[in-house]
């Protein structure tokens, strides 16, 4: 793959004072597709990129074994038949590089790169009122003016690494499994100690234990695990891919995948034993399904606790030693409520005698030292630290950022109660602002690249509709807002998603607001076609005073409608 120099492309260098029609901001699955659809449209587009390449999260996330939770074959864009048409994925569940690969691959496909500016971090994106411009500034001392800023900043891109006190003393190596080095990380004959037990530590603890000398597990909460029995994908699982797609795209514009259907709170209790046969099934067939075993299973303690009980079970047939076993089983919240891990071999991996389970509950981690880690029972030398603690997800990377909307309201400021969105797509007060897979959208719930396509679909539809009426700003309107945020929280509270310390609620990071920050109902892009069909109900747009009839767009390519998803 080739890696851009991080010098603006050709086709990212604006005009000096020329006002761009849209800056996006990221170039992950959802940065990339929004670049595509806007330079279609006839806007002229600049994506702003930190990283030297393109991947999102994928790129930064290249610890030993990290892989996608979610099945290659699903975990792929949709929209275009020749990108699916010159792809083949190799497993199962496809390995980071072979993702990279893939995003490289399609951003090369459509010639996006050139669009790019990349090693480039936006710091501030400020709205002018007068001139109804976003300026975008980057950590370059560069500023970008446009009319619509597309936020597409992920969900998983702020790494959050926890104050624990000694850490700046520790003479080892120190790693995050977020912010992986490039070049190979060699655990032999190290003693390596591994905190964070989500799923990136269970990912990396079993490929880290076979090649460390000894390797300590420092885990705060224990997590539910699934097998994900990975496997290579063989030539009868890509015809029968290929055979069911058009159904399956289909389906996806009614799927609740992920999210909790209506059927949950009338779906009948089914029978223990029933329950039993259904997950062991599953269990063996392997991935993430047992969570959509049952309707009501994220929603109903008498399900829910028994698929509980049947992955403790496995845990304790799994792990020989029954105090590990104990210590690895978790009790403290229902299955599915945090982020389903899905793993090759972890609780196995702790019948290694080089490996040490030390469980934070019963002794709590007190500082480092420089050369390890001391807990209230015991000290540990360890020549390296890896820290697997996860993300200030969903709303990090926006925050991050000085996001100022009309009057200079600070996006911090909006939300210093906790994100508040119109369908996780705009701001009230934040005009022209779209956030891909914002907080308030099911987001990290369900298939992320599809949550990010029909995002982009959405807004694109959107500035067409604000092309052909010639409008100049398009923005939530409060009461909308209110009225869809009380709904986001109201679906979640009747769910068992709140009964956990997740990075869903946000209470991973020291001060933030508890919000339940993903949309978990069901008829999500339903809902969003029907604000749309009906003239976009909630959202508020404005003639403006510039009448700068559309900088940024070319006006005769714009006449033409923009192609349909799927068209390149
Ligand atoms: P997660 O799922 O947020 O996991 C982070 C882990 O780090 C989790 O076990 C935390 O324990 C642990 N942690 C965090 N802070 C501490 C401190 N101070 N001491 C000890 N342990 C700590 O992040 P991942 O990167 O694994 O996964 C994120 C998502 O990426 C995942 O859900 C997939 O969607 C892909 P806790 O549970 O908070 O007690």
């Amino acid at each position: 793959m080739s890696v851009p120099s991080g010098e603006i492309g050709h086709d990212a260098a604006p005009a000096q004072g020329e006002i761009l029609g849209a800056v996006v901001v990221g170039a992950g699955f959802g940065g990339l597709y929004a670049l595509h659809r806007l330079r279609a449209l006839g806007l002229s587009v600049v994506g702003i990129e930190a990283a030297p390449d393109v991947g999102g999260t994928w790129y930064w996330n290249r610890y030993p074994g990290v892989r996608c939770d979610v099945p290659s074959l699903l975990y792929s864009y949709t929209w275009s038949p020749e990108l699916r048409a010159g792809w083949r994925w190799s497993e199962r569940y496809a390995a980071q590089a072979e993702i990279l690969r893939y995003i490289g691959h399609a951003a090369d496909r459509f010639g996006l790169r050139p669009l790019i500016r990349f090693e480039t971090r936006v710091v501030g994106a400020i709205y002018d009122d007068n001139a109804e411009v976003w300026t975008v500034s980057t950590n370059r001392g560069d500023c970008f003016r446009a009319r619509f800023c597309i936020m597409a900043t992920g969900c998983l891109s702020i790494p959050n690494t926890p104050d624990i006190p000694g850490l700046s003393d520790f003479a080892g190596t120190i790693l995050h499994t977020a912010q992986w080095p490039h070049e190979p990380v060699d655990f032999a004959g190290k003693r390596v100690g591994v905190v964070g037990t989500g799923s990136s530590g269970i990912q990396a603890i079993p490929l880290i234990a076979e090649t460390a000398r000894h390797l300590t597990v420092f885990q705060r909460t224990p997590n539910f695990s699934l097998p994900s029995r990975n496997r290579p994908l063989t030539e009868q699982d890509h015809e029968q891919f290929e055979a069911g797609f058009e159904a399956y795209l289909e389906s996806l514009q009614h799927s609740d995948f992920g999210r909790v259907p209506p059927t949950a709170e009338t779906a009948p209790i089914p029978p223990r034993d029933v329950q039993w046969q259904r997950y062991e099934a599953l269990w063996q067939e392997g991935g993430g399904a047992i969570l959509y075993a049952f309707p009501n299973i994220l929603t109903h303690h008498g399900v829910n606790d028994v698929a509980c009980d049947f992955v403790r079970g496995k845990i304790r047939e799994a792990v020989h030693d029954p105090q590990t076993a104990d210590d690895l089983c978790p009790t403290d919240h229902p299955l599915g409520v945090k982020r389903i891990c899905v793993d090759s071999g972890y609780f196995e991996t702790f019948n290694r005698p080089n490996v040490t389970l030390v469980n934070l509950r019963r002794e709590p981690l007190e500082r480092f030292t420089p050369t390890g880690a001391q807990t209230s029972e015991r000290a540990f030398e360890l020549d390296m630290l890896v820290f697997a603690t996860g993300f200030d997800a969903v709303t990090g990377a926006l925050l991050a950022m000085d996001i100022r909307g009309r009057g200079g309201r600070a996006l911090k400021e909006a939300w210093s109660d906790g994100p508040r969105t119109y369908l996780g797509l705009g701001v009230a007060g934040f005009p022209n602002l779209f956030t891909i897979t914002g907080p308030g959208s099911p987001s990290v719930i369900g298939n992320v690249i599809h949550n990010c396509e029909h995002h982009v679909d959405w807004l694109v539809a959107c500035i067409e509709h604000m092309r052909r009426d010639d409008l100049q700003t398009v923005e939530p309107e409060a009461a909308a807002q209110d009225q869809w945020m009380d709904h986001v929280a109201d679906v979640a509270s009747r769910t068992l998603y709140p009964e956990a310390n997740s990075w869903y609620l946000g209470v991973n990071i020291p001060g933030k607001p508890k919000v339940f920050m993903p949309y978990v109902g069901a008829g999500y892009r339903h809902t969003c076609s029907q604000i749309a069909a009906d003239g976009y109900t909630g959202f508020r747009f404005e003639e403006g005073t510039t009448k700068s009839h559309w900088p940024g767009v070319q006006r005769d390519a714009g006449q033409a409608p923009g192609p349909a998803p799927g068209g390149s």
